[in-house]
């Protein structure tokens, strides 16, 4: 069922491509010339996962594992079964995650809003690029991907991780993470901030911003404020996710060796001598 507000949302236009013709909707959901695309990389991409668990040695679900081809293959196609299929699956993925940023635009047009959330989410998808199309472009060989599964891709990170001796020496590996832990901190002072605003005791008023902002002015002498709090949100989950494909660029294609080794310049700075 419609709600009583959709109906006057439901405007023509805003479309980057197809004009009129894909402009409708199904049931709740906005189609667009970006939702075809993303539902058909989506079938795709996962008939492509189904055919290939159906050629691999096992049906159980944690243990499926689509890898990507052997690094003599270089930067070169790989035979279907031989990591092709991994190759064929990444195509999709991007394809997928691109329409449906794009489709995240066309809804931001519509109702004249701005762009943030697709940038936002474009930032994640930039995230995945690093980890499937630059950094193995940067090393030579489509192998160095992450494999497609669940246990697998775990198993994946772990070797990363240890074939540089100790991941969390990895400098912006730090920054990633600082950022990840502090976006849910600013997530559970606002939620818990909000929560505490709106739940007054029996017979007492919903409390204000005002309230708000002095709840924080009396306990640490600042507040960033509603607005502030939200511009706040957004850039540490989103430089988190930068960082992160920062840490993982870096490592191979910059820096080789451990990364507790990397801390050399510090111990060799000229000032301890
Ligand atoms: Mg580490 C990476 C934290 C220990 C090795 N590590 C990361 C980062 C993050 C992190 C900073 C992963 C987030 C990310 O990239 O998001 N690591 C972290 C923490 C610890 C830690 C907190 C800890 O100890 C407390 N790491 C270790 C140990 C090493 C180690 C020391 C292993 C031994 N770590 C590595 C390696 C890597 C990381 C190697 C990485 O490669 C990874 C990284 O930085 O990658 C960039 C980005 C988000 C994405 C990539 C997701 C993209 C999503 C896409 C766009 C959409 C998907 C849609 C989906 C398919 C649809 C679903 C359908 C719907 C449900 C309907
Ligand atoms: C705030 C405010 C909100 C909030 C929160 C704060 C009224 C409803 C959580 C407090 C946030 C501060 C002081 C910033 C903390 C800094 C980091 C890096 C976590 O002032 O305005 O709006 O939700």
């Amino acid at each position: 069922a419609m709600l009583s507000f959709e109906r006057k949302y439901r405007v023509r236009g805003g479309t980057l491509v197809g004009g009129d013709l894909f402009d409708f909707w199904v049931g709740p959901f906005y189609v667009g010339f970006f939702g075809v695309t993303t539902v058909l990389f989506s079938f795709l991409g996962t008939a492509l996962i189904l055919w290939g668990a159906s050629q691999g040695p096992t049906w159980n679900p944690w243990q499926i594992n689509i890898a990507p081809p052997d690094l003599s293959y270089g930067l070169g196609f790989a035979p279907l079964l031989q990591g092709g299929l991994w190759q064929l699956i990444t195509v999709c993925a991007l394809g997928a995650f691109l329409s449906w940023a794009l489709r995240e635009v066309e809804i931001c047009r519509k109702l004249g809003m701005g762009l943030h959330v697709p940038y936002a989410y474009l930032m994640a998808v930039f995230a995945y690029f690093t980890l499937v199309v630059i950094r193995p472009v940067l090393m030579g060989a489509w192998h160095h991907g992450f494999p497609y599964g669940i246990l697998s891709h775990l198993d994946w990170v772990s070797n990363t991780g240890y074939q540089y001796l100790h991941f969390h020496y990895n400098p912006a590996h730090m920054i990633a993470v600082t950022l990840f832990f502090t976006t849910t901190f600013a997530l559970v002072l606002h939620g818990g901030l909000v929560l505490s605003s709106t739940n007054p005791q029996k017979g007492q008023f919903v409390k204000t911003p005002e309230h708000e902002d002095t709840f924080f002015r009396d306990s640490i002498g600042y507040s960033i404020g509603t607005l502030g709090i939200h511009r706040l949100g957004l850039f540490l989950a989103v430089a988190a996710v930068f960082w992160s494909a920062v840490c993982i660029v870096i490592s191979g294609p910059f820096w080789s060796r451990g990364w507790p080794e990397w801390w050399g310049w510090w111990l060799n700075l000229p000032i301890w001598r």
